[in-house]
């Protein structure tokens, strides 16, 4: 049986890693009030220990970060937001976006944080989907902002690194707060994925979804308050938020907190880090540098990898220069972290390990029937790190949550009989790029509107750098020629950059199967080469 979630590293490693994790759980067990707050940040009140190192050698302590994050609660409340009231965030990735994080957990707040390259027109969606009470954007994009917020009857306020009227009101605000009593079951957070359909779903997280996650993950990749984590991931997804910001958070840990991905800043300061986690873009350009080597890597202890496949290639060719086999992961947005190499034991290239303890995890057929070991199905996992639902979307809830609390992922995987999980594709239309997740949906539906276009079909080919990338196949319509330097522009203003496709190819029609549904594979066959 597959579905009890075992994890099998060598057994009396297995029972210290779970002894480990139940500790924490235990040390945390005292009653709370509001038990994210009380696990993540309450602790950490009054530490002048490193939290945050900034690009520019400047040190934000614990202390300090949990005195603004209060501010920050203030000024939220200053702004009429109340209890259970979403906050969408659209902010450059910088310590009062994470202050805000906590301040939302103090104050009861469901945070909403949103990938800084989305088009005001993609916001106006997400705003007005989640009936976000505020909207907290970049001051340099006020004024688009500020007419997203209007048309969703939300408040609007700025922040950024230098400042913005949400750190105005926190500069004037007292440096503690009464924390808001809230239950494990209460959600902390809505992050939008989006679907088959074109449209994004608000995946509803509770707090417990979050401190189950981050206290296992803590002890089995053994973060202790001695590490300092290189941390150049996004602050708006699942990864660089609830994996590895919450993790530092249960250790007290600190974070190299760097904008975003820039290798030359990632060598600068490995040697003084002890962890890193990235996308696996972040492994090929580091392998890319002749200065990443062996001695600069001496002092980390552990390179996690996720968000998107890892080739088996990069996992050898970093062994090679470093001598560190990256430990790699699997998880989403909907559910955190499913499965995890072992931290002792055989971190094995092209896998993702192994189901994490409080994790059940299944390979089924389409009806929901689990596969014998070996044979190739859909995932499906149910644990305390599983999500409450999609938001006001019941029908789609109840198409991916099953009753019995298993959740449908949609990737295709295989167990073997040791228990480590390969995942060998998607069952679900979706491209990733870079660790972004781009639905060809979305895109088609943009192209199929353009003049000229009879029907498209967006298709991932590979690349070198990203993994994949989108490339957009048109038909015209009769006797029609399509502008596509036209249907780029109109793309470019509906739709992020990164989801923009890198080629197009104009043909007379697409590939078909007798049901008539387009043969995605055979246009990937043809232009992924
Ligand atoms: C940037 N660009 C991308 C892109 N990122 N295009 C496609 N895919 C991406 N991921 C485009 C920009 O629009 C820009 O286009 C050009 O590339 C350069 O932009 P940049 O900002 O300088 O890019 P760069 O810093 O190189 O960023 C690449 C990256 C970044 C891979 C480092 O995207 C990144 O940090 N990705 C991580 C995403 C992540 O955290 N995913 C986790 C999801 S949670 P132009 O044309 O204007 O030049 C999840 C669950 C789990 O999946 O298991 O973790
Ligand atoms: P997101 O919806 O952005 O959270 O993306 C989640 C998806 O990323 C998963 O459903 C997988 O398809 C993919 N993913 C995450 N981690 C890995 C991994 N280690 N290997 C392969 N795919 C992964």
């Amino acid at each position: 049986m597959g579905g009890q979630g075992h994890f099998f590293f060598g057994s009396g490693d297995f029972h210290r890693q779970i002894a480990g994790i139940r500790c924490l759980k235990r040390l945390k067990g005292h009653a709370m009030n509001n038990p994210l707050y009380d696990t993540m940040f309450a602790p950490h009140a009054g530490k002048q220990t490193p939290f945050l190192h900034l690009p520019d050698g400047a040190i934000i302590t614990h202390d300090g970060f949990i005195r603004r994050a209060a501010q920050l609660a203030h000024a939220l409340t200053g702004y009429g937001v109340k209890v259970g009231d979403r906050i969408a965030v659209q902010v450059e990735k910088c310590p009062d976006m994470l202050a805000l994080y906590a301040a939302c957990a103090q104050a009861g707040v469901i945070f909403l944080p949103l990938n800084t390259a989305y088009t005001g027109a993609e916001l106006s969606y997400f705003v007005e989907d989640s009936g976000a009470k505020l909207l907290v954007g970049d001051p340099a994009r006020a004024a688009g902002l500020q007419d997203v917020a209007d048309a969703a009857g939300a408040v609007f306020a700025t922040l950024d690194a230098r400042g913005g009227s949400l750190s105005d009101a926190a500069d004037k605000s007292p440096e503690s707060f009464g924390t808001v009593a809230r239950s494990g079951d209460d959600l902390a957070a809505f992050l939008y994925t989006s679907g088959t359909t074109g449209r994004s779903k608000g995946a509803m997280l509770s707090q417990n979804n979050l401190i189950s996650n981050a206290q296992t993950l803590t002890g089995l990749w053994r973060f202790t308050a001695d590490d300092v984590l290189l941390h150049a991931l996004p602050i708006f997804h699942t990864h660089g938020l609830f994996v590895a910001t919450n993790v530092m958070l249960v250790t007290g840990g600190a974070m190299v907190f760097l904008p975003k991905l820039d290798v030359d800043q990632l060598i600068d300061w490995m040697p003084k880090a002890t962890a890193m986690m990235g996308v696996p873009t972040f492994y090929t350009r580091l392998l890319d540098d002749a200065r990443f080597d062996r001695a600069l890597t001496q002092g980390m202890r552990l390179f996690i990898s996720g968000s998107a496949p890892l080739l088996a290639d990069t996992h050898v060719a970093f062994e090679a220069r470093t001598g560190h086999r990256i430990l790699e992961r699997y998880g989403m947005t909907e559910t955190n972290m499913n499965t995890s190499n072992p931290y002792e034991g055989d971190r094995r290239a092209g896998t993702v390990g192994l189901p994490l303890p409080d994790v059940a995890l299944k390979v089924c057929d389409a009806d929901g029937v689990e596969l014998p070991r070996g044979e190739t199905g859909v995932v499906e996992v149910r644990g305390p790190n599983v999500f409450q639902g999609y938001w006001n979307m019941p029908e789609k809830t109840a198409e991916e949550l099953r009753a019995d609390g298993f959740f449908i992922t949609g990737d295709l995987g295989v167990q073997d009989a040791d228990g480590y999980v390969t995942i060998v594709g998607r069952g679900k239309d979706l491209i990733i790029s870079g660790g972004y997740n781009i639905y060809p949906k979305e895109l088609e539906l943009v192209l199929d509107e353009q003049s000229g276009v009879l029907e498209s079909a967006v298709i991932g080919v590979p690349h070198d750098d990203l993994g994949e990338v989108p490339l957009a196949v048109l038909v015209p319509l009769a006797g029609a020629q399509i502008d596509v330097e036209g249907v780029k522009a109109a793309v470019g203003n509906n739709l992020a950059r990164f989801k923009q496709p890198r080629r197009y190819e104009v043909r007379d029609s697409l590939p078909r199967n007798t049901m008539g549904k387009v043969q995605k594979a055979a246009l990937r066959a043809e232009y992924g080469a």
